[in-house]
């Protein structure tokens, strides 16, 4: 049966990226009817500093937005990684299966560490084995992801394959990227080269899911175009990579293809065709983060959301990880 994971790092505030890449992905997934378990990393935040405060916040934070969003914590499971300790123990596991140059190969982990990569955490190194136990310390088989995540749900099932080969059993199973819709890759509204991305410097390179109306519009005023009209048709985005996001984020939001929306704006100047983005942007975002807000206020509430999803998730976790200690041979499983 197919079951659905995946997960956000509670690292800092949600973008418009997180939104339409993932969490409104979620939403779409939930409302089919497949088991869906929704996960606050915050393992994977810590492998890069977090300040304690700003993470408990930031957790919190997410798990208001997944609800704002629309997930329901009763038809989904929500919750924090560090409550459900199995998903350490087998990613312990899984760093003895994965092997270095494949982790060595992660683009995410040559950007985040950068020229200076022995001053890096061993744990950011060691994250995708981390995410791999996420993902199949559920069995699950469906991992809604951003584009940007490809590679490592790809690392997933090698992982697998190779634990069900070393051990010759038929235990984890492949699982599949999701990588679906138009805004698979929302790219920074400074640079059309870049990914939209909560650790972004420059503010007004993204939208915040608690961005208030006017700093909204005055964003996408700002935002970087080129000085053509825009194209009629999708050849016509051909190297124009943030007329392309402009485009796409406005298809996403109003959840129409890319070629309905140029039959509507082709022709129109960035002039008229912001505001008119700024407009559809506000009027998606607004009553989210009116809500995130309203759900901020009672942390009580959010906190006995995440421990009950907890509970859930162990539910199914325990069960594997015990046998997947008895398929390694641990005494005691
Ligand atoms: N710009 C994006 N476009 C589409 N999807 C995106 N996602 C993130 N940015 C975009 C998707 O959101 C999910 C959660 O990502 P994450 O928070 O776990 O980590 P990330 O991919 O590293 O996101 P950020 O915003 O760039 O965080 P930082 O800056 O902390 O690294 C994933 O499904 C991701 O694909």
């Amino acid at each position: 049966t197919p079951r659905v994971f995946s997960g956000i790092q509670p690292s800092g505030g949600l973008t418009l990226g997180n939104y339409l890449g993932a969490m409104k992905r979620f939403v779409d997934t939930q409302n089919t009817g497949v088991q869906s378990i929704y996960c606050m990393v915050d393992q994977h935040a810590i492998t890069v500093w977090q300040d304690p405060e700003n993470l408990r916040r930031a957790t919190r934070e997410l798990c208001a937005g997944y609800i704002a969003s629309g997930l329901d914590p009763e038809k989904s499971i929500l919750f924090n990684q560090s409550q459900v300790p199995e998903h350490a123990q087998l990613g312990w596991i899984f760093n003895c299966v994965a092997r270095m140059g494949w982790m060595q190969r992660m683009t995410q982990w040559k950007d985040k560490a950068g020229k200076n990569s022995q001053n890096a955490s061993l744990g950011l190194f060691a994250y995708p084995a981390l995410m791999a136990a996420d993902i199949l310390v559920y069995h699950a088989t469906h991992v809604p992801v951003g584009e940007d995540q490809k590679q490592h749900v790809e690392l997933t099932r090698d992982i697998a394959t190779k634990f069900n080969h070393d051990y010759k059993v038929d235990f984890f199973p492949i699982p599949e990227p999701v990588i679906e819709g138009t805004a698979t890759r929302v790219m920074s509204l400074r640079d059309g080269s870049k990914k939209m991305s909560k650790s972004d410097p420059s503010d007004a390179s993204r939208i915040n899911l608690t961005d208030d109306a006017d700093t909204i519009a005055k964003k996408i005023r700002k935002a970087k175009t080129d000085p053509e009209a825009l194209p009629s048709d999708v050849e016509g985005l051909e190297g124009r990579s943030e007329a392309r996001n402009l485009v796409n984020i406005y298809a996403a939001l109003s959840e129409t293809s890319v070629d309905a929306v140029l039959a509507e704006i082709g022709g129109k100047q960035f002039s008229e065709f912001k505001p008119l983005l700024a407009d559809l942007a506000v009027d998606k975002l607004a009553p989210i983060s009116t809500e995130m807000a309203r759900l901020m206020e009672d942390a009580a509430e959010i906190d006995k959301i995440l421990a009950r999803g907890a509970e859930r998730a162990r539910e199914i976790a325990a069960p594997i990880l015990k046998e997947t200690y008895k398929i390694v041979g641990m005494v005691g499983a």
